[in-house]
């Protein structure tokens, strides 16, 4: 294997100081939901980045966390700040990543989530369920709100459950990651169908190197359903021609 030194540099200079003496020697008054890994989350010595996911309640953001085994496995559940920590690594050629994956015990089912759950946040994931078209019409408030508290990190936009043929979004109509310079993908956490990548897109982002790969697979959960590929391939063919159309010609961020 061909180790690019650049990108190793690269890995290595955005090494994080574990975030619990981060927190001692800056600001002893900064609350426990700063921290990127929980107080009682191992730290580990190679790249680490909080990724915060949000999106509405039902999306499947937490099917989705839960299907790399080994950050089930480790996960840590913070009830001050309602969250489950689950920390996901990757193996890739300039070394491993890791991922401390947020996800909220089901606060957002009552409205956006606090500052707290977005502060430090690195990287993200934003959710919806292409079977409910309200959870793509939430988007542009997800996105809204994370942004407020994280500029500039890169986003991924995840339309979850494609597995479900009769679908309520249909991948052409999925414009929102254009209009905000996202990337989209279509997965479905049950089936494990692009399970990598989003991670894979975000590692490459943190990383500077559009070329950084992953050289080992993660360990999933089987399979809980099996996706139609044919059909699949069918909804990426028109969601690639999709992109090369002049957006639609609304001035906000609603879909019909
Ligand atoms: N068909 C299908 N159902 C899913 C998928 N992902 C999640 N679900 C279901 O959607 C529901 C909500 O999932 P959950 O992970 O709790 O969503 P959250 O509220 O966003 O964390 C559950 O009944 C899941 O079994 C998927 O990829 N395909
Ligand atoms: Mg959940």
């Amino acid at each position: 294997m061909v180790i690019n030194p650049r990108c190793i540099s690269i890995l290595v200079s955005r090494r994080y100081t574990p975030q619990h003496q981060q927190i001692n020697t800056s600001s002893s008054s900064s609350p426990s939901h700063t921290l990127m890994a929980l107080p009682n989350q191992q730290t580990v010595d190679y790249p680490s980045f909080k990724l915060v996911i949000v999106g509405d309640g039902g999306t499947g953001k937490t099917t989705f966390v839960k299907r790399h085994l080994t950050g089930e496995f480790e996960k840590k559940y913070e009830p001050t700040i309602g969250v489950e920590v689950h920390p996901l690594d990757f193996f890739t050629n300039c070394g491993k990543i890791r991922f401390y994956c947020w996800d909220t015990a089901g606060q957002e089912k009552f409205g956006g989530l606090r500052d707290g759950y977005y502060i430090h946040g690195q990287c993200a994931i934003i959710m919806f369920d292409v079977t409910a078209r309200l959870t793509y019409k939430n988007v542009p408030t997800w996105h809204r709100d994370l942004c407020r508290v994280c500029e500039n990190i890169p986003i991924v936009l995840c339309g979850n459950k494609v597995d479900v043929k009769n679908r309520q979004v249909k991948a052409k109509q999925v414009t929102f990651h254009r209009k905000k310079n996202l990337q989209y993908y279509e997965i479905s956490a049950k089936s494990n169908y692009n399970f990598e990548k989003p991670f894979l897109y975000l590692a490459r982002k943190l990383a500077g190197d559009p070329n950084l790969h992953f050289v080992e697979s993660p360990a999933l959960a089987p399979p809980e359903v099996q996706i139609d590929l044919a059909a699949q391939q069918q909804h990426e063919a028109e969601l690639a021609q999709a992109a090369n159309q002049p957006l639609p010609d609304d001035d906000d961020d609603t879909f019909e």
